[in-house]
C-alpha cells in the first residue's frame, strides 16, 4: 500500500513536459521505404540537447552509421556509412535514453522507428542473362568505372518508368528481347520519366552504364503501370 502511494506520488512529481505527452521519434518524410544507399532523417517530437549522444541500435545491425543533429535539436540525419540490405525491414532503437529539453525521456530499447529498403541490384548483373528483375522499385550503384547493371522488365502493364539518379554519371540503354538496342538518344541517364515504346514487348532490358569513366552514387528505377 505504502509502495503504491509512493509510486502515485512519484507520477505526480515527475515532470511531464509541455503537453504531458511522452516524446516520440518518427521517420521524416511521406514514405517509410528508402533506398539502401540513402540517409534517413528522424524527428524528435520534443527537442533534445545538442550535446546528447544519439546512440542507435539497428536491426539488422549497422555499426557504420553517423548522426548529424539539427541546430534546433529536433531532427537528426542518419548517414548509413554502408549500403543497407535491400528489400529489408529495419528497426531503430535508442541504445541510451535521451532527456528532452523539458526533462522528459526517450527511453532506450523502445521500438522507435521502423523503415523499409527498396530491393537493390544483385551483382553480378552485368549481362542480360544475369539481369535483375524489376518488380516495382529497384536501386543500384555503379561501383566501379567498368560496372554495368542490367535489368529485365517482364510485366506488360508497365507504361513507363522513373529513373532517379543521385550523383551517378551514367547512360541508359533499352534493349528488346531479341537483343536490338533502341536509339540511345532518348535516354540520357538524367532523372526523369521514360516512356516504354508501345511496340516494345516484354521481356525487355534496361542497362545502366558508367559514363566518362565515372563511378559512385546510386540510382533508383520505379515502374509506372497503367
Ligand atoms: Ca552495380
Amino acid at each position: 500500500m505504502v509502495g503504491t502511494v509512493f509510486v502515485l506520488l512519484l507520477c505526480c512529481i515527475l515532470p511531464q513536459g509541455p503537453e504531458g505527452e511522452d516524446p516520440v521519434i518518427e521517420l521524416v518524410g511521406s514514405s517509410d521505404t528508402v533506398s539502401s544507399f540513402a540517409p534517413v532523417a528522424i524527428v524528435f517530437s520534443q527537442p533534445i540537447k545538442l550535446s546528447a549522444n544519439v546512440c542507435l541500435a539497428f536491426d539488422p545491425p549497422n555499426f557504420s552509421y553517423s548522426v548529424v543533429l539539427s541546430k534546433t535539436g529536433d531532427t537528426a540525419r542518419i548517414n548509413m556509412g554502408v549500403r543497407l540490405e535491400g528489400g529489408t525491414r529495419y528497426t531503430l532503437r535508442l541504445c541510451e535514453s535521451i532527456k528532452t529539453d523539458d526533462g522528459n525521456l526517450y527511453r532506450s530499447g523502445k521500438d522507435s522507428v521502423v523503415f523499409y529498403t527498396y530491393p537493390s541490384e544483385q551483382e553480378p548483373n552485368d549481362s542480360p542473362s544475369t539481369a535483375d528483375t524489376v518488380i516495382d522499385n529497384i536501386t543500384g550503384t555503379l561501383s566501379t568505372i567498368d560496372d554495368t547493371d542490367w535489368f529485365i522488365f517482364v510485366d506488360s502493364t508497365v507504361q513507363s518508368f522513373y529513373f532517379f539518379q543521385y550523383d551517378v554519371n551514367c547512360s541508359l540503354l533499352v534493349v528488346d528481347g531479341g537483343g536490338v538496342a533502341l536509339p540511345p538518344s532518348q535516354l540520357q541517364g538524367q532523372s526523369g520519366l521514360y516512356g516504354v515504346p508501345s511496340e516494345l514487348e516484354p521481356p525487355f532490358f534496361l542497362s545502366v552504364q558508367s559514363k566518362a569513366r565515372s563511378s559512385g552514387g546510386h540510382y533508383r528505377i520505379k515502374l509506372v503501370r497503367d
